[in-house]
């Protein structure tokens, strides 16, 4: 519980069979959360005999990719504050603390991976992920007036029950874009957002998504078809959820 609330993690997994326990007792290990959800995609084998080794409960979602798995973890999760992360050991557990301390004032506190001080060695921020992902929040921060963003695609999140509600109801994307379009639903229904920056590792097992520069050129541009489109047609969606699909 954090301050009377009670607070839930969701992790997806694909392939983070060596990092996923060590970050599961990381979250554990804080005291302040009451249930640890990871959501098995289509994970590496042995993954879920190193759940198994923690106090997380594990749920199988088969339809592929991380909107997926995570729609599926927001619907599974029962508590007054839900966080998502990462299990690649990119992320530091702790840091959900300065998360949750914003949680009295903002309902949707995401972290941001760009800050310099904060990127660790041999992590993987190079100049062009962090000033691109920089860029596209900028674009965003301008084209809708929202408070400071400075990375769209920082996974390490934590949004208050009915903001996950108010964003599942809309969600439509399966693939890696989901975490923009979940930033999106937010900045569109005028959620309190907040910005704030957490530490960033390099990972352990390799990348299947921003590891791989032509994988990482069609997922910004497909974000920033994404942030046009919403633009273009952000009055509807407030009024009417349905006609976002
Ligand atoms: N690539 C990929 N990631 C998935 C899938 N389902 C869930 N994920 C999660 O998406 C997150 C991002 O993947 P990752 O390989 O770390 O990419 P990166 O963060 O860009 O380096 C991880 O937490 C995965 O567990 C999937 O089908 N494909
Ligand atoms: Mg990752």
């Amino acid at each position: 519980m954090w301050k009377g609330q009670t607070v839930s993690v969701v992790l997806p997994t694909y392939n983070e069979k060596d990092s996923i326990a060590a970050t599961i007792r990381g979250f554990a290990e804080l005291g302040v959360v009451d249930d640890i959800l990871v959501v098995n995609n289509n994970a590496a084998e042995g993954t879920s005999q190193e759940v198994a080794t923690t106090t997380a409960r594990e749920v199988v979602e088969t339809r592929q990719g991380y909107g997926a798995a995570i729609r599926r973890g927001l619907s599974e999760v029962d508590t007054d504050l839900v966080c998502v992360c990462e299990p690649d050991g990119t992320f530091n557990p702790e840091d959900l603390l300065k998360l949750l301390s914003f949680t009295s004032e903002c309902d949707f506190v995401v972290g941001s991976r760009t800050v310099s001080n904060f990127i660790w060695d041999g992590a993987n921020m190079g100049w062009f992920l962090q000033w691109g992902n920089w860029a596209v929040a900028k674009m965003i921060e301008v084209l809708f007036n929202t408070s400071y963003l400075s990375d769209v695609g920082c996974t390490f999140r934590v949004v208050s029950r009915e903001r996950a509600a108010d964003i599942l109801q809309r969600s439509t994307l399966d693939g890696s874009a989901y975490g923009l379009e979940m930033l999106m639903l937010a900045v569109i229904r005028h959620a309190k957002i907040v910005q704030i920056p957490v530490n960033y590792h390099p990972r352990v097992g390799e990348s299947s998504v921003t590891g791989d520069f032509g994988k990482t050129i069609s997922l910004g541009l497909e974000m920033m078809r994404l942030i046009l489109k919403m633009r273009l047609r952000s009055t509807t969606l407030i009024r009417d959820p349905r006609l976002v699909r």
